[in-house]
């Protein structure tokens, strides 16, 4: 699908809140690799395509997860908030007609990170959490200065921070946020 068609359907699928955080995502992912010489179409796309299941519900997802196969004993029932990215590369693929691996793998790791991040991926993950219409929260302007300067280093200090927030909520932290945060200790 050319971008037009990605956008048509997407703003059709989401909520006009996340369609507009998706651009923002797509903007602010597209920026991040004009500063560190990534390939800033495959960057827009991906920001565009990140949260494509977040159309569906949580039972939706669900269903969807069972269908593609995806393990769901790790995230059910803490942390459904984690399904619509281990979801994401099999919508954009079968929804989209989204073919590119490096973006696929990109929206995959969008929510928990990964260890040992390609630039894209560590871009998406970034932008997700960064973009202009996310509300303030503590850190974000650090954040927002480092992704800018260093991505290695923005992406400990986001993991830093989504830690706290998820430890001060009393919620789970899946082991992948684990692993990616002590990964990038280094
Ligand atoms: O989909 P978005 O709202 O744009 O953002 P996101 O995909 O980063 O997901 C947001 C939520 O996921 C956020 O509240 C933090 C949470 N999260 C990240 N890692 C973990 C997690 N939640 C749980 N339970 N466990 C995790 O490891
Ligand atoms: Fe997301
Ligand atoms: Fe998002």
């Amino acid at each position: 699908m050319n971008i037009d068609e990605i956008e048509i359907k997407l703003a059709a699928s989401l909520k006009p809140g996340r369609y507009r955080h998706s651009l923002g995502v797509a903007y602010t992912a597209a920026s991040l690799a004009m500063v560190f010489d990534q390939d800033i179409q495959k960057a827009f796309r991906a920001g565009l395509l990140h949260d494509c299941a977040k159309g569906y519900s949580l039972e939706k997802q669900e269903v969807f997860c069972r269908k593609y196969g995806i393990c769901l004993d790790e995230i059910l029932p803490d942390s459904p908030q984690l399904m619509h990215s281990a979801l994401a590369p099999y919508i954009a693929g079968d929804f989209y007609q989204e073919e590119d691996q490096e973006i696929l793998s990109a929206i995959e790791c969008h929510t928990t990170g990964k260890p040992d991040m390609t630039p894209l991926e560590e871009i998406i993950f970034i932008a997700d959490y960064m973009e202009p219409n996310r509300k303030m929260i503590p850190g974000l302007v650090k954040v927002r200065k480092l992704a800018f300067q260093d991505l290695h280093q923005c992406v400990r200090e986001i993991l830093k921070n989504t830690i706290g927030y998820l430890e001060s909520r009393g919620q789970k932290i899946g082991h992948k946020t684990i692993e990616t945060y002590e990964y990038y200790q280094a």
